[in-house]
């Protein structure tokens, strides 16, 4: 048992000050008091260095695209977009070996918990070796992803894609896709396997993702959401939706209906479901979208670099729409980026301020973090998300000693963070229970750090 005292916490209904928090064993919070004035110093009682908030979840991952980011901002000779940016991609998984994958994705799951993630969805699709064969245990890959993240003690959903084609109407899978292609008996092998092995470990969840309406068919879309719930009844589904102009016009071509509308009207979707993207949006679209219960996965600064389009925040939180954020290719892996993100560009959109508030809560950093931490955790199928009982012990301590936190008190410790800090403002982390981050420093960063130095040395 450990026993956390905060000077001040956000707790469901607001911050409280002098806040106790008991932890069990395994991580789970069993109970939170706030009192009038701090307790006496006790034994075994911590004391959090600073203001004490949720952790983060990052709900869309592709951990391998981290060791690319910043290969692929050099203009061509040809216009360069998200379809040719795709292509480089394609190139430089080529090579990724099982090592490699544990490798990467234990270096950027480190910078996730430094930059205050503390569980991430892990949207995984390379299953296959480079010649497009499955390895020996199929499910290799996926363990060495869910190694990396017992590693550095970031809480994993970890999704086995579905992906079978190139484009909409069931099209061949083309040459670089073969890594990933799988039928829907193949896809389950690898969950049910998984399933089994980490059922009783809290630290990972296991969940299912259909690549997009792209890569599979209408079939394979019922049939591996069926095969998915016998193994997962409540598990969450991921699938990427309507990121690119040119996907909703290949859709309507294909049904007549755009992604989210085709996905809405025939996924028998509920609030276990997650869209990513969902960038192209029309208003009945959105309104139903917003009404589903199913939580959209927004991933600004990765949709920025990609030159995807802006989603229209704005009208979707006011007709009541879940959100969550992801961190996506790791072009940039920072919480309060993605936030800022997220509401500079419906002011820039709009040419007004303080878009995303409500009536109760005039602090748009407070609610753009509450959010984003209850779509997070219902989109990731966790409990966690919230300073209360029963939720998953994971926390993040704000540095208030920054100069641009000095005399900020309660939300606007949040809106600073979010809107002013230049640097990272998470100094410690906790990660279900344990503490993973002490003062910026991760304490296995070194050592992964030079595994991850010695893989990049052969992707120049
Ligand atoms: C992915 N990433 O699966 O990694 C995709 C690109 C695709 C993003 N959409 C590939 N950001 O959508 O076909
Ligand atoms: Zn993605």
């Amino acid at each position: 048992m450990t026993t956390l005292f905060a000077p001040t916490a956000l707790l469901p209904d607001g911050w409280a000050d002098n806040v106790l928090v008991e932890i069990d064993k395994d991580g789970w919070i069993v109970g939170v008091d706030s009192f009038k004035t701090a307790p006496a110093d006790g034994k075994n009682v911590e004391i959090a260095a600073g203001a004490v908030v949720p952790g983060m979840p990052n709900v869309h991952s592709h951990a391998f695209q981290r060791a690319m980011a910043g290969l692929t901002e050099r203009a061509g000779g040809k216009k360069d977009n998200f379809w040719s940016w795709r292509e480089t991609m394609y190139r430089f998984l080529l090579d990724l070996t099982p090592e490699d994958m544990e490798s990467i994705a234990a270096q950027v799951y480190v910078e996730m918990l430094k930059a205050g993630y503390t569980s991430v969805g892990e949207f995984h699709y390379i299953h296959h070796s480079r010649e497009g064969k499955p390895y020996e245990d199929r499910a290799l890959m996926s363990r060495q992803v869910i190694k990396a993240a017992l590693e550095t003690g970031i809480a994993i959903t970890h999704m086995p894609v579905l992906y079978a084609y190139s484009g909409f109407g069931a099209q061949p899978p083309a040459e670089p896709q073969k890594r990933f292609v799988n039928t829907v008996p193949e896809i389950m092998k690898i969950v049910e396997a998984l399933a089994a092995d980490y059922a009783n470990v809290p630290q990972v969840t296991l969940g299912f993702a259909h690549h997009s309406l792209r890569a599979v068919s209408p079939e394979m879309l019922r049939e591996g959401t069926c095969a998915a719930r016998e193994i997962l009844p409540r598990a969450p589904i991921h699938i990427h939706a309507a990121e690119q102009s040119g996907e909703v016009e290949n859709c309507i071509a294909w049904s007549g209906k755009r992604p989210v509308e085709w996905l809405l009207e025939n996924g028998n979707v509920d609030d276990r479901w997650s869209f990513i993207h969902c960038t192209h949006l029309v208003e009945p679209e959105l309104e139903a979208l917003a009404s589903s219960g199913v939580v959209v996965g927004l991933c600004p600064t990765t949709e920025a670099n990609l030159g995807d389009g802006v989603f229209p925040l704005a009208p979707f939180f006011d007709a009541g729409g879940r959100f969550s954020i992801g961190s996506d290719s790791h072009i940039s892996i920072s919480v309060t980026e993605e936030l800022r993100w997220l509401e500079y560009v419906q002011r820039l959109v709009l040419r007004e301020r303080t878009v995303i508030k409500e009536t109760e809560n005039p602090s748009v950093g407070a609610v753009l973090f509450e959010r984003a931490l209850s779509g997070g955790a219902q989109s990731l199928g966790r409990r966690a998300g919230k300073i209360e009982i029963g939720h998953r012990a994971d926390f993040l301590v704000l540095d208030q000693s920054l100069p641009c936190m000095t005399g900020k008190l309660r939300d606007h410790i949040l809106d600073t963070a979010i809107f002013a800090a230049n640097e990272n403002p998470v100094k410690d982390v906790m990660a279900g229970g344990r503490w993973v981050v002490r003062d910026r420093h991760h304490k296995r960063e070194e050592h992964i750090l030079a595994r991850y130095r010695e893989t990049m040395r052969k992707f120049k």
